[in-house]
């Protein structure tokens, strides 16, 4: 069993901070789990574009208002606490923070740790993606 808090993370490796958002990273691929699980703050004012293009993502908005763009699509979605989105095909979206918002995200593969967004917005692929493309 694993036991850990939110408060156990500040500071830590665990704890990864951009100028847009901050990432708590409770579980990770060293957890030894298929999926990673965050709390992550998203600060007010800020507009956020990504596209997952290697990991599915589940976002739950636990708190704070704002937007959800697909580029896919052209639709906007308010966010509010109780809304989740699911990335199930590594969607182009831009999260625009009205306040700030906190969610709790799932990535499936999990993240190994210290993953920010390149300059496409994705995450790197994780190590055993990396080492079968080389091949
Ligand atoms: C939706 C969102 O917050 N994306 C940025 C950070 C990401 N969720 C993470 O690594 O926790």
């Amino acid at each position: 069993m694993i036991v850990r808090r939110l408060t156990d993370l500040a500071g830590t490796d665990r704890d990864v901070k951009t100028p847009n958002w901050r990432s708590r990273r409770l579980l990770l691929a060293s957890d030894g789990q298929a999926y990673s699980l965050h709390d992550t703050v998203i600060y007010a004012g800020t507009s956020t574009e990504m596209w997952y293009q290697h990991h599915v993502e589940a976002v739950y908005c636990i708190e704070g208002t704002g937007t959800l763009f697909d580029h896919e699509t052209g639709e906007e979605h308010p966010i509010e606490p109780g809304m989740m989105y699911l990335l199930d095909g590594n969607e182009r979206h831009t999260v625009r923070a009205e306040t700030q918002l906190r969610m709790i995200c799932v990535f499936d593969p999990a993240v190994t740790g210290q993953e920010v967004h390149d300059e496409t917005g994705a995450y790197p692929p994780p190590p055993a993606a990396s080492a079968g493309s080389s091949t």
